[in-house]
């Protein structure tokens, strides 16, 4: 009886860790991970790190040419993946609220979510960095060091000569405290600093611009495209299929409904690396049209759909070329004071600053009634602006003179318009002189109150 206990027991465990083995190597990551936006994994615009999350591919972040060297670099980087904000979780628990109450089907996943799953997100998570985040920061961090090692080594960070400022928001601190956190593993020190300033003024603009604000921030009809993308045939045709899956009413499941269905696909995933029973209720065409949505809303909203929302960024942009005109003027007169400069943030930083500087640009802008001929868009926040995501700039000196390189994502990625992938430094600022000697903060944001108040009057 006992061995022939142990017998069946031995195959149970074998067979259920081949199970295992089987379904974890067919599918590791939900079939929509691509089109998550904003709250995407770094991992997918870099599927080689699944591999070794701290490789470096050296032919990638190589000098333009054997004879440059690196005096210093920029990097302006995304919190790393993050918990949903207070007004998120609210959508989540009414979703799940509504399936519990409402939802006749009867699909084993739809079991699953019903008496297995818990809605275990509560509201004051509110937007907080989690572990998988603070290693997002670390990881990246020891591949910069590894990617540019003159330019942040143990030497260099004991000196000072590695400056860290970031947004004052928890989930920010939290990255650059991990991102510290990583350099040190790296070098195996334990007595070492953690210093940062807090900048708003540069890292979070967008809260400082009045015009911004007021006329975007403030404004409901500034998102117009998105509020009407939500009532469109796409969006229309996504709730019908979600509904049906559920066997709920069509007129009960709204489009946030749709949208929450996706954030709770993408939050399990990107937070706990789970495939959850929720991304059933979406299939490839399904979350494209969500993608859309979130790309309409911050193209309105961070992006090209209004002037003044990538002018926000003005004090950034100079701030960026003045620590590299600093590190060029130090370099030709005595030695190169600070190396790198680490700048953590948000996505709401970066989209902004990659439109001023004229990237990821389509040539129609994104409309409630263009989705289909936007199916090729270069504005896609899936691929630019995932956790973690990273826009670094490297100057150089070469045997010809200075020269700049951007990264986004650790990828080199050229200048709109300049045909060298790493041009001379006099190229760059006259490329962008107009806002070098313009792109004032004060002009572009402040707005007239004296005039308005006199005409109410
Ligand atoms: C490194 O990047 C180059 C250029 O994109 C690519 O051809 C090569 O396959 C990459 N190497 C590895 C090991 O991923
Ligand atoms: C709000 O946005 C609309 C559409 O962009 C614009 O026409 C209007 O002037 C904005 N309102 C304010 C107060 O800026
Ligand atoms: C870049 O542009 C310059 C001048 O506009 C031209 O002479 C050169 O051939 C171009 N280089 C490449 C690689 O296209
Ligand atoms: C801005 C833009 O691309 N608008 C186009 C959206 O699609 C409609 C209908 O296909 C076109 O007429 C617009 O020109």
């Amino acid at each position: 009886m006992k061995t022939q206990y142990f017998f069946i027991n031995y195959i149970v465990v074998f067979l259920s860790i081949t199970m295992v083995r089987l379904s974890f190597s067919k599918l590791t990551k939900p079939t929509i991970a691509h089109y998550f936006g904003t709250k995407g994994r770094y991992e997918e615009v870099n599927p080689h790190l699944l591999n070794d999350i701290l490789f470096v591919n050296t032919s990638l972040v190589a000098p333009p040419s054997p004879n440059c060297n690196a005096v210093h670099m920029v990097s302006v980087i995304r919190h790393g993946t993050r918990y949903p904000t207070t007004k998120n979780v609210k959508k989540l628990a009414s979703l799940f609220d509504l399936v519990l109450s409402d939802a006749s089907g009867d699909a084993p996943w739809l079991n699953d979510i019903k008496n297995k799953w818990k809605m275990w997100y509560t509201e004051d998570m509110d937007g907080k960095l989690v572990e998988k985040g603070r290693d997002d920061h670390r990881h990246l961090a020891m591949r910069l060091a590894q990617s540019f090692p003159t330019l942040i080594s143990e030497d260099k960070l004991s000196a000072n000569r590695i400056d860290f400022i970031t947004s004052s928001k928890h989930r920010c601190i939290d990255s650059i405290k991990a991102f510290q956190e990583g350099l040190h593993r790296l070098w195996d020190v334990h007595d070492m600093d953690y210093k940062h300033y807090v900048d708003d003024s540069i890292m979070r603009f967008f809260d400082h611009c009045e015009r911004f604000v007021n006329s975007v921030e403030n404004n409901k009809t500034a998102l117009n495209e998105v509020h009407r993308f939500k009532s469109s045939r796409e969006m229309d045709t996504v709730r019908r299929k979600i509904a049906n899956r559920l066997q709920i009413p069509y007129d009960k499941f709204t489009p946030e409904m749709a949208e929450a269905s996706y954030f709770l696909c993408a939050y399990e995933f990107a937070i706990k690396s789970e495939i959850s029973p929720w991304c059933n209720l979406l299939d490839k065409s399904d979350a494209q049209v969500l993608e859309y949505k979130s790309d309409l809303k911050q193209y309105w909203k961070r992006g090209y759909g209004h002037d003044i929302n990538s002018k926000s960024s003005c004090p950034l942009f100079h701030d960026i070329f003045k620590r590299l005109n600093k590190a060029a003027y130090d370099y030709r007169y005595g030695e190169v004071v600070k190396t790198a400069t680490i700048q953590v943030g948000h996505g709401e930083t970066l989209l902004p600053l990659l439109s001023l500087m004229g990237f990821f640009k389509d040539e129609k802008s994104l409309t409630a009634d263009n989705y289909s001929q936007q199916h090729n868009r270069k504005f896609r926040t899936s691929q630019i602006v995932p956790y973690a995501a990273n826009l670094i700039f490297v100057l150089y000196e070469c045997s010809d003179g200075l020269r700049v390189q951007l990264f986004l994502n650790e990828k080199p990625i050229p200048f709109p318009n300049l045909n060298h992938s790493a041009p001379l430094y006099e190229t760059v600022k006259k490329h962008y002189s107009k806002l070098l000697h313009g792109c004032d903060f004060k002009k572009e944001c402040d707005m007239p109150h004296s005039k308005l108040r006199n005409t109410e009057l």
